[in-house]
């Protein structure tokens, strides 16, 4: 079938694409590999997967009603809830019809001749004038290739896979591999249900109380009757929030006014701790003095002085790596039914028949639970074949590192843009707001050229080396590149190491995009 656009995924991304496209006017095909929408809310079914961005801000501005009249019920939503307002949007502005579930896009091709994309699925091919990828930057889920995987006899599970019908911890004896933000999150809800839980890490992460309560009726109120200065406020601010990034130097106020403000935001929860000051993120004094207000509170909450060590970070400075929000997390390690392994000092050899064998034990399990993350942001990218001009793979195009202009289309791929790609804002704000402001630039870009009667646009080569060289600049002069971090592609052994997100935040982005617009897209080849 021929499309003016083909949109790969239908989670929030591909969503709104669609709507935004239909109402130019376009015939519009997205293809979801699921059988739902939602994308990876639809995916993440984990026990206690929620989202560490506040209900009320975690939510689509596109329409006036919908915000007014979805009603969320916790301070930070669970998964199930945000999966029933995906559901929900789907229905309100009839989504479902554009969307064929259950096909995977496998490849696709610039046909340059003809000017169009051939883009291929599991279930057949298809032809469109524009390729818009909505594939998200942590779809492409990962088992790290321990010998024997395969050998375990009892049943595991990748916390990006869940099983939808859920799983029955009682009784069983889990190990939980990872502890970024998904065993971060899911470690307390299974230890509360296992027989023994036995948590493998590698590296210490620093969280955060995410304090989650039933929504305030009164301060949902307040937040719909504000809605229109609230999102300015979110669309201009460093990472797609509401909260307040203070700008003055930890560094520049006494010891006890510093106290002062990190217990106040401790107390308020959730990732505004971060923006205590303004150089948590640059300087490396600032930064530790953050990060030793974090361990202390670690060493306060866990009662054995071996374990809260090993749960102390060290190795890398506070907010360098994802910050994780929780529930209970560190409280948990004080149940007589969880165990810590420490496998940067005895690295996991082999799964076994019977469980988890490191360098110098091995420990039984009944189920295992894989929390080791994703090939973020290129993985599900380059997890399609696409090829663009004179056949040019985009895998072997990104074999050093991503490049892309602004993060929304890379040079020598005509008509083909992505959401939330590489070098842009994306995984350092609220992904909705930054979700919102490519769909909204995409489709501007889609109707002026239609309207001027251009056939064609492309990312000029210089203009995305220029931007490519600004993206890690601004990284360089933060902490970032000082942990081993998804963002660098430090998780996957022989990724290449290049900071990917863009860390200039949201606000000065926009204003960069909407000015590229106004000027009429320098830095585009258009033809
Ligand atoms: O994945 P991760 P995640 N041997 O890559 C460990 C978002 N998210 O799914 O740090 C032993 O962070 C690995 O160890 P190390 C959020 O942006 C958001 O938890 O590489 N361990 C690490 O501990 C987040 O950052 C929400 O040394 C191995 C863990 O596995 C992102 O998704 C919730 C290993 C992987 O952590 C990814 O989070 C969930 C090995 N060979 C996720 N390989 C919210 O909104 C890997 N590990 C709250």
């Amino acid at each position: 079938m021929r499309y003016d656009a083909v949109v790969v995924g239908a989670g929030f991304a591909g969503m709104y694409m669609l709507h935004k496209l239909r109402g130019l006017g376009l015939s519009v095909r997205v293809f979801e590999t699921g059988d739902g929408v939602g994308g990876t809310w639809y995916w993440n079914r984990y026990p206690g997967a929620r989202c560490d961005v506040e209900s009320m801000e975690y939510s689509y501005s596109f329409d006036e009603e919908l915000q007014q009249e979805w009603e969320w019920t916790q301070r930070y939503p669970s998964q199930p809830e945000i999966l029933r307002y995906a559901n929900h949007v789907a229905d309100r502005f009839d989504l479902r019809r554009d969307i064929q579930f259950e096909t995977r896009v496998t490849g696709a091709g610039y046909d340059e001749t003809a000017n169009l994309w051939r883009v291929r699925t599991d279930r057949g091919e298809h032809e469109a004038r524009y390729l818009i990828t909505a594939v998200g930057c942590l779809s492409a889920a990962r088992i790290p290739d321990f010998p024997g995987v395969g050998a375990f006899r009892g049943p595991s599970y990748h916390t990006g896979r869940w099983p939808h019908e859920g799983v029955d911890f009682a009784g069983q004896r889990v190990a939980v591999i990872g502890t970024g933000s998904s065993g971060i999150q899911a470690i307390p809800v299974i230890a509360a249900q296992a027989e023994h839980v036995t948590v493998f890490q590698r590296t210490a992460n620093y969280s955060l109380p995410a304090w989650n309560r039933p929504m305030e009726p009164e301060y949902a109120q307040w937040v719909k009757a504000n809605y229109p200065e609230i999102r300015t406020t979110m669309r201009t601010s460093v990472n797609g929030v509401m909260s307040t990034f203070n700008e003055t130097s930890a560094l520049e106020v006494t010891e006890e006014d510093r106290r002062r403000e990190f217990e106040t935001r401790w107390a308020k929860g959730g990732a505004s701790f971060l923006g205590a000051y303004g150089d948590i993120a640059i300087n490396p004094d600032a930064n530790e003095l953050t990060a030793e207000f974090v361990r202390a509170k670690i060493r306060e909450t866990v009662t054995d002085p071996r374990v809260a060590e090993l749960l102390a970070p060290k190795d890398h400075p506070i907010g360098t790596k994802r910050i994780c929000i929780d529930t209970d997390y560190y409280a948990t390690y004080n149940r007589p039914n969880v165990t810590l392994v420490d496998v940067r000092a005895a690295p996991i050899e082999e799964i076994t028949a019977s469980g988890v064998r490191t360098a110098d034990a091995e420990y039984t399990a009944d189920m295992i639970v894989y929390a080791t993350g994703y090939d973020a942001m290129t993985g599900p990218l380059l997890g399609i074949d696409i090829t663009g001009k004179g056949g040019l793979s985009l895998r072997r195009k990104w074999e050093a590192g991503p490049r892309t202009y602004l993060g929304l289309m890379t040079a020598g791929f005509p008509n083909m843009f992505t959401i939330t790609g590489p070098g842009s804002p994306s995984v350092l704000s609220n992904m909705i707001v930054s979700i919102e402001q490519h769909v909204d630039w995409i489709a501007g870009c889609l109707e002026r050229l239609r309207a001027d009667g251009v056939a064609t646009i492309d990312a000029d080569p210089a203009a995305e080396d220029a931007w490519v060289e600004h993206v890690n600049e601004v990284a360089g002069r933060t902490l970032y590149m000082r942990a081993n971090s998804w963002y660098l592609g430090a998780n996957i052994p022989g990724k290449p190491r290049v900071f990917m997100p863009y860390v200039g935040g949201v606000g000065a982005y926009r204003s960069r995009c909407d000015q590229i617009t106004a000027d009429g897209y320098p830095g585009f080849v258009l033809s």
